[in-house]
């Protein structure tokens, strides 16, 4: 038996209600808190700068200002082929009494350390999961319908359910208030959670969400398929040309030409603009590379739903350096084709049909993946508010998915319900999560607790663009539909000299 007797840990309890916080359980017990298909691996107080983790991302020197914390470990296994590892981190001291799950990227398997400290420098009680597999392939899932499932979204509700219940021992009450924060596959699982699992969260982050996740791997892979065809490669040193005409095309729409589209949807750019006048003539894209420009802002139609999957905006070229022939565009794509879809893992890019291949998207174990479900009410009916963020400038996901989603939210529950309980932020000049030429810092979680805890809706929230560590212009993000109108007088980069108003 791995479990300490109930009695034992309910006296533990019974003591810290009492006022007796000696007595509340230390950081070594809950190795013995027994909870459903858990095992607790381990469970050590970590002194305050005490935490390196080698393979963490970042060198123990990132961590050197976290305050003490009692770090718990967990294998998950809701079947007997799941091995879902969760950590928990405890806050010695200051605890806000608050709990924080933090979300994952692409195809994950590896806890988030550095979303886990963010948490932990705020005082929050987090946690993170690996969801259920190893590395960053998609191979896990080959034979493990299983484990595709705990990655879809079973990892990260169970993780929920016993971190809290892990907080709850330690501490002796449960968290005031739950939120999840997370960024593209993060902003996938945080959909998900507010799509199925509505008691699990007070509030909910979704960053740069990879909602339409199997629309977007045939976005990839068809871009990464026309690559193939080095004529058609735009080079690095091109994509400034194209950005620049790109911006020079809608820039001023927004009333300011201060290098940032403010409402990509509403600008027509054609590339074309830039195609070469004469053979071997310099500063010109050639007709191949043109249509390869068209084919990244277009969107591809599921010829048996019709549904429109988008495609990138203009303004985003910059970002456009990992697409198609390197790293993570390419590899969650063509491991979605590979693993989920044909099962395959000799399945190559050329092979992309994208007439046939696209309806196969929204079947089965690919459409488990996507978070696109508008039932948004049981979590919005249990007060529940979702603040979405997404990059304009976004290279990897598209960032149209999310005035999508948006929109076909009103369309189900009504513009009042979701005036109460859901909030999206259009960032012009963001890229993806973070980055980019536009103000794109500024305080997610701060406004979420706000508006959760005193019921402040964020209508704004002001954005910073830092370059050289240097704060520089300021801009208010403004709630969908609205966008940032300069009212005509004072500096461009002060946030104060804009409003918000209907496009
Ligand atoms: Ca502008």
């Amino acid at each position: 038996m791995r479990t300490i007797s109930f009695v034992t840990f309910a006296l533990l309890l019974a003591g810290f209600a009492n006022g007796d916080v000696s007595a509340a359980p230390s950081c070594d017990s809950l190795r013995q808190l027994r909870l459903p298909d858990t095992t607790i691996t381990a469970a050590e107080q970590v002194p305050a700068g005490g935490f390196s983790q080698a393979g963490a991302g970042r060198g123990g020197q990132a961590y050197r200002d976290l305050p003490g914390f009692c770090r718990v470990s967990a294998t998950l296994t809701p079947t007997t082929d799941s091995d879902i590892k969760v950590e928990v981190w405890l806050p010695e001291s200051g605890w806000n009494g608050k709990f924080q799950a933090v979300g994952n990227g692409a195809w994950s398997g590896a806890i988030g350390y550095a979303a886990l400290a963010d948490a932990l420098r705020l005082g929050y009680a987090a946690s993170s999961t690996d969801t259920g597999h190893v590395g960053g392939s998609a191979s896990f899932a080959l034979g493990h319908p299983e484990k595709l499932i705990d990655f879809a979204y079973r990892s990260e509700h169970l993780m929920t359910v016993q971190a809290k219940a892990i907080v709850n021992a330690f501490y002796g009450t449960a968290p005031k208030y739950s939120y999840w924060n997370g960024c593209s596959a993060g902003g996938r699982q945080a959909l998900k959670e507010a799509q199925m699992f509505p008691q699990d969260f007070d509030g909910i982050i979704a960053g740069s969400p990879g909602l339409d996740w199997s629309g977007r791997t045939a976005q990839a892979v068809r871009i990464a398929q026309a690559l193939q065809n080095e004529q058609a490669r735009i080079t690095a040193s091109q994509l400034p040309l194209l950005h620049a005409a790109a911006v020079s095309a809608c820039d001023a729409q927004d009333g300011v030409k201060d290098g940032l589209i403010q409402n990509p949807a509403a600008c027509k750019f054609d590339p074309a603009v830039l195609q070469c006048k004469s053979a071997g003539a310099a500063n010109c894209l050639t007709a191949p590379q043109v249509e390869t420009a068209r084919m990244i802002y277009s969107p591809i139609t599921n010829a048996r739903t019709k549904r429109v999957i988008t495609g990138l905006v203009p303004g985003s070229e910059l970002g456009w350096t990992d697409l198609g022939w390197t790293a993570s565009a390419r590899s969650t794509g063509l491991d979605h084709f590979r693993y989920v879809i044909f099962k395959d893992p000799a399945w190559d890019l050329l092979k992309f049909n994208a007439a046939t291949d696209v309806p196969r998207l929204e079947d089965g174990e690919s459409a488990a993946l996507d978070a696109r479900d508008t039932n948004l009410k049981p979590f919005f009916d249990r007060g529940g508010k979702l603040l979405q963020y997404h990059g304009w400038s976004d290279p990897q996901i598209s960032p149209l998915a999310s005035p999508t989603y948006y929109e076909r939210v009103v369309a189900a529950l009504g513009a009042g319900a979701v005036e109460k309980s859901y909030r999206l932020f259009m960032v012009p000049g963001m890229g993806h999560c973070t980055g980019g030429e536009g103000p794109n810092e500024f305080d997610k979680i701060g406004t979420l607790e706000a508006w959760v805890e005193q019921g402040k809706a964020p209508n704004q929230i002001t954005a910073t663009h830092r370059s050289g560590g240097q704060a520089g212009r300021t801009r208010p993000l403004c709630a969908y539909p609205q966008v940032a109108r300069y009212k005509g007088t004072g500096s461009i980069d002060e946030a104060a000299n804009f409003n918000c108003v209907k496009p």
